[in-house]
């Protein structure tokens, strides 16, 4: 049996990430798809993630919040790989990107980007990225719900980072066609649908 493909949905908050997983995953899962959304709530560190995010009165050193999320993706890791072992298609909701785009926004001395990289060092690499991204500068609060990082000015700074990840890191990843930045700005759901099979079904 061949290996399965990881096919990652990153992008900003508010661009339909849940929507078109979702939609990805009920497109392919006559061809046997699960869909794993990150942070993973439901393990033992996605526990302490979870109050994190919901408790603003919790509070851990950005350094231990970056070491949680990417252990969560370690703790998920052997899982992943077995399902590609048996053939199938994983589709992930966020992913490494994340994990870098979401603490270098917090510009905190020392956790520069090469440190921010080295813990997810030996996480499997998607076979295919997708980028979900928009053109609004998100100002207004709409849509945001009352977790940590659901304000205005740190989701821009979130943007900006996401943005600098996927043009300065993924060069290579672009040559070898498996980043695909889709802007869904004044897009339809069902376009941006069409627009992400485009990209899966080869
Ligand atoms: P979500 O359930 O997709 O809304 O994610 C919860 C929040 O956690 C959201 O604001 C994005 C943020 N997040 C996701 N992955 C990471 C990560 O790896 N590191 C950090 N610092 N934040 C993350
Ligand atoms: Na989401
Ligand atoms: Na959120």
């Amino acid at each position: 049996m061949g290996r399965g493909k990881l096919i990652l949905v990153e992008g900003l908050d508010r661009t339909g990430k849940t929507t078109q997983t979702t939609l990805l995953l009920k497109k392919l899962s006559s061809q046997d798809a699960k869909l794993i959304k990150f942070p993973d709530r439901t393990t033992p560190i996605g526990k302490l993630i979870d109050n994190y995010l919901t408790d603003k009165e919790f509070h851990l050193p950005d350094q231990a919040v970056h070491l949680l999320f990417s252990a969560n993706r370690w703790e998920v890791a052997d899982s992943i790989k077995q399902l590609l072992l048996e053939g199938k298609i994983v589709i992930l909701d966020r992913y490494v990107y994340s994990g870098i785009a979401y603490s270098a926004a917090k510009n905190i001395p020392g956790m520069d980007l090469k440190w921010c990289l080295q813990p997810d060092k030996g996480l499997l690499k998607p076979d295919l990225t997708i980028f979900l991204t928009n053109d609004n500068d998100n100002d207004d609060k709409k849509g945001f719900g009352e977790e940590r990082y659901e304000n205005v000015q740190f989701q821009k700074e979130v943007k900006n980072q996401f943005i600098k990840v996927f043009s300065e890191l993924d060069s290579i990843d672009k040559e070898s066609e498996t980043l695909k930045i889709v802007n869904v700005t004044n897009k339809s759901i069902i376009q941006v649908e069409e627009e992400i099979w485009s990209f899966v079904q080869p």
